[in-house]
């Protein structure tokens, strides 16, 4: 029998055009609620975080744009961020909103039992559009710390009334070519309930409010042991998935790089992605990052993170789709996950290093970035100033 399974040509034809988002936080000195650690070179301004994620482009060919943090990357002039962007040969990206760092959060945000600290909230992200005006951006982020520590604290219901119509008031303001993305976590900070914990609940916001609302999976936000990829699945089935935030975790929501913890589970979610046509930029799903490097260095830890994110979607891309459906349909249980575990324990290194060299890029962006001096001469010249940490 001949085979019917992709070839790494043409596997390597959509690799070169995937995009993978980077977070201008990721650049920044982070840690936990015990201790974050500085690191030498960590960029001062958004200016400088811009430099450092045009890096990770520069040696990767495939990370093109950076989400913005509001208020963490504000600044005066936006023209003159994206005037900057380009000249590193980079685009920003997604606008993140801010409501979980201030004291008026504490009891929540858009689902406050207080009309006043709600519309604070509301006039945060209408901010967030306003600043997508000035950059271009497709997607506003929202993730709401929102949520109760104890029983009978506040209303379940009432909260979710006050988020619907906060949301609707969001919504409206969007432009044509404007969409919001709404995130769930399933705890933390709150820890008795959250408002918006599973994509159910964001799915269903998401359906009242219409077409440009979307949901966003951040990989690191499910119970343990929960089938992503089944919800990716059903998010791609109804149209509104609008993107990940990537990274890992062993535990909670840890903001590991993604594939780190669980490579299987990557493969598996861009299986998915590639089974429904997700890769190609029309889909409008947005590839993100979302992690926070405690311990390693923030420019190899993204490099690292974007070839882990490419060496899933080979894989996917290697899934014999003709033979898996067949075997699906023939009841043949152990052949289907036999084509699928075929794809996943190929060597697809090789692959991704043809890719790159015929990209005009070395093979090895790990060494070709430490070779390249970037991090020494960053680390001597930005003395003084204040680093940028989680939260500024
Ligand atoms: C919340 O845990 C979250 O995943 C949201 O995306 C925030 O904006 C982000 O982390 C900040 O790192
Ligand atoms: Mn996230």
């Amino acid at each position: 029998m001949t085979s019917t399974a992709p070839d790494s040509r043409s596997a390597k034809a959509v690799l070169r055009t995937q995009r993978i988002e980077l977070p201008s936080w990721a650049f920044g000195n982070s840690g936990t609620r015990f201790n974050v650690f500085g690191q030498k070179g960590i960029p001062r301004t958004p200016y400088e975080k811009i430099d450092d994620a045009a890096q990770v482009n520069r040696f990767t060919g495939v990370a093109p744009t950076v989400a913005l943090h509001i208020p963490w990357d504000k600044v005066d002039d936006y023209a003159d961020l994206a005037r900057h962007a380009a000249e590193q040969g980079v685009a920003l990206g997604t606008i993140n909103s801010n409501t979980f760092q201030d004291d008026d959060y504490m009891l929540g945000s858009v689902c406050h039992p207080d009309a006043r600290i709600r519309q604070k909230a509301v006039d945060h992200l209408l901010e967030c559009v306003d600043v997508m005006d000035k950059t271009g951006s497709r997607d506003l982020k929202l993730w709401f710390s929102d949520g109760t520590n104890y029983p009978g604290q506040d209303d379940i219901r009432a909260r979710q009334d006050r988020l619907a119509e906060s949301l609707r008031k969001v919504y409206k303001r969007l432009g044509p070519n404007q969409r919001m993305v709404l995130e769930y976590k399933l705890f933390e900070p709150a820890f008795y309930h959250t408002d918006v914990p599973d994509w159910g609940t964001s799915f269903t916001h998401c359906v009242a409010l219409g077409p440009k609302a979307k949901v966003v999976v951040d990989t690191g936000h499910h119970a343990p042991g929960t089938n992503i990829e089944f919800i990716v699945a059903s998010l791609l089935r109804a149209d509104k998935l609008g993107g990940f935030d990537f990274n890992s975790r062993f535990y909670a929501d840890d903001d590991l790089m993604v594939g780190a913890a669980d490579p299987f589970q990557l493969f598996r979610i861009m299986h998915e992605c590639v089974k429904a046509g997700a890769l190609r930029p029309e889909s409008g799903v947005a590839f993100m990052l979302d992690q926070c490097h405690n311990i390693e260095p923030k420019i190899p830890g993204q490099i690292r993170s974007v070839m882990n994110v490419q060496e899933a979607t080979a894989k996917a891309l290697l899934v014999d789709q003709k033979a898996l459906e067949a075997a699906q349909q023939a009841s043949d249980v152990l052949g289907a996950h036999a084509v699928l575990m075929d794809a996943y324990d190929t060597d697809v290194r090789p692959i991704l290093r043809d890719m790159r060299t015929e990209m005009k890029l070395d093979p090895d962006p790990m060494a070709a970035f430490a070779r390249s001096g970037y991090a020494e001469k960053v680390a001597a010249e930005r003395v003084g100033g204040q680093q940028a940490g989680w939260g500024a």
